[in-house]
């Protein structure tokens, strides 16, 4: 009975491991493990390092303002972009210096749609719309939070850097969204937080996730992978080997 119990133990300890952390969509990047009371302006570690998490990071400013491919400096840092799974929802953290309203004074540039390729095949399958400013105005006509369908996007002023905006596309679904100005800190920081239902993006192994703003000056793109085949994989172990108990004990 004990290397029964002991299985099952330990199927759940590897369950809970893959299931990762829970994230609430609220503009803190709290749940995603990070302390960023603590961070600077640049050269900070956005990685957790939790399984399930997956990071793309770039958080520097070089000489004149340089962020790559552009300049700018740290209001157009894309810093940190993270992705993780839970069972409903894929879930989408953005530190950037870039605020929700656009940024500039000769040219106002605009913040950029995030940017879904499932499957990573080179096709953008969705946007999600973080941002319905135009020009520093609040004109755009889009659901705020929510899952478009793309047929053709907005390219920003680097192509290195694009897809910047949705350009036409049909509405899929609502999501959740937080783009909040980062409370602790007096320099430029922002960090967004989205929630896309699974239910909306169908059956897939791994997706591109790509933003950036008007400009194109600084983008970052990081891709995920779901949990659901190491888990299922995992489980499968578990249930052969206390199978193989079970057997073992009857025979
Ligand atoms: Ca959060
Ligand atoms: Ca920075
Ligand atoms: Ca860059
Ligand atoms: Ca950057």
């Amino acid at each position: 009975m004990r290397s029964i119990f002991l299985a099952l133990l330990s199927i759940l300890v590897l369950f809970s491991a893959v299931q990762g952390i829970t994230i609430r969509v609220d503009g803190n990047f709290s749940d995603w493990r990070l302390n960023t009371s603590d961070f600077g302006e640049n050269y900070n570690n956005w990685d957790p390092e939790v399984p399930g998490v997956f990071v793309w990071q770039e958080d520097w400013v070089g000489g004149g303002g340089y962020v790559g491919p552009g300049y700018g400096g740290q209001k157009y840092d894309v810093e940190a972009i993270l992705a993780t799974f839970d069972n409903d929802n894929l879930y989408v953290g953005i530190a950037t210096g870039f605020p929700q309203q656009g940024y500039g004074y000769n040219y106002w540039h605009d913040a950029g749609d995030i940017f879904l390729d499932i499957d990573g095949n080179g096709y953008w399958d969705y946007a999600f719309i973080i941002s319905n400013y135009i020009d520093g105005r609040e004109t755009r006509d889009l659901v705020l939070g929510s899952l478009y369908e793309v047929s053709s996007v907005k390219k920003s002023l680097r192509k290195e850097a694009d897809p910047w905006r949705l350009e036409s596309g049909s509405l899929i679904g609502r999501g959740t969204l937080a783009y909040v100005d980062d409370p602790e800190h007096d320099f430029s920081r922002y960090f967004i937080e989205i929630g896309i239902p699974l239910d909306l993006l169908g059956n897939f192994s791994k997706v591109k996730i790509h933003w950036t703003m008007e400009c194109g000056n600084d983008y970052g793109e990081v891709i995920a992978y779901t949990p659901e085949p190491a888990s299922i994989l995992l489980l499968g172990a578990g249930l052969f080997a206390v199978g193989l108990m079970v057997k073992r004990r009857k025979s």
